[in-house]
């Protein structure tokens, strides 16, 4: 399975667990997250991190030229480095180095640039904010928020909109969620179906009476629902390639966002990790 990785630049003030990374050369870069549907980027609201998960921070490489990139790292979980390692992205191979060990929950609130280049990110400066159905064992286990087209980001967006399940969350937690984190963000349709219309999350969350992201049988029919609606025929109402199908912008998203240096393409094997023996 192939995964494009977005790359995502941590912005000042650095979380305590990760300032010693401040004043680096270059600067502290990426969080490359899963995600199979690159042509939505142009949607992103803010990332999610599940706040009791065990993250890392990984020496990165230059994937292209090969060098070493002082001061970048990755953020990842340790399993989704492992992996990395074997594909080019670490300056030794098969080898992470292993730079810092925290839980999601101390990312909370930290703030990202997504996409550096306009308007693959509609906002400058977005935060993490907690999932809890986010799987460790999933890509890198940091995951990015487009609540316009998938339910599973609405709901939870939805959630953290509400002051009272923000603090809710912020109990379960362990830790603040400010308002300011959430408030100022909307939801941003980047593409349109017939059948579900410009914001085809919400639409499936309203019809099935989805209210929180803890629905997941249901959240799970919704996903499905937009997933086939958007692919087969989603034409992007947004970004770069605003008017043409969904599968055509996909590609060319995320050929542009590898091109540029914003995401990185990697593979992961089905079910249990193995390192590759070319
Ligand atoms: C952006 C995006 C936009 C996503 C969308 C989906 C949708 P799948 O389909 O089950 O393979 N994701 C990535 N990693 C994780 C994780 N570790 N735990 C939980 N969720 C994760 O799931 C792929 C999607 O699940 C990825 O694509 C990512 O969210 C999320 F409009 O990235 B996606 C209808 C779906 N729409």
């Amino acid at each position: 399975q192939e995964y494009t990785a977005i790359k995502m630049r941590l912005l000042e003030p650095l979380p305590p667990v990760l300032a010693k990374f401040a004043g680096s050369q270059a600067p502290l870069e990426t969080h490359p997250r899963r995600t199979l549907r690159p042509e939505t980027m142009c949607g992103q609201t803010n990332a999610w991190i599940l706040p009791e998960g065990e993250y890392g921070a990984f020496e990165a490489r230059q994937p292209r030229s090969g060098r070493r990139i002082l001061g970048v790292v990755y953020l990842c979980a340790a399993r989704a480095a492992r992996n990395m390692a074997f594909q080019d992205l670490f300056p030794e191979w098969g080898r992470p180095k292993q730079l810092a060990t925290f839980f999601g929950r101390e990312l909370l609130g930290a703030a990202v640039k997504a996409g550096r280049s306009a308007p693959l990110c509609p906002y400058e400066r977005i935060h993490f904010l907690p999932l809890l159905t986010i799987s460790m064992t999933k890509g890198t286990a940091i995951v990015t928020s487009v609540p316009s087209d998938s339910p599973d980001d609405y709901a939870a967006f939805m959630d953290m909109k509400n002051a009272k399940k923000r603090e809710y969350y912020s109990g379960q937690a362990g830790a603040e969620l400010r308002a300011e984190w959430i408030d100022p963000f909307e939801v941003v349709p980047v593409l349109q179906t017939p059948e579900l219309g410009e914001v085809a999350a919400k639409f499936m969350c309203d019809k099935l009476g989805i209210t929180s992201q803890k629905e997941v049988e249901k959240l799970k029919e919704a996903h499905d629902a937009c997933y086939t609606a958007g692919f087969y025929k989603g034409v992007m109402t947004a970004g770069p390639f605003a008017g043409l199908p969904v599968q055509e912008a996909k590609l060319k998203t995320k050929a542009k966002m590898v091109a540029d240096g914003e995401a990185i393409t990697y593979l992961e094997p089905e079910g249990l990790v193995t390192p590759r023996s070319t």
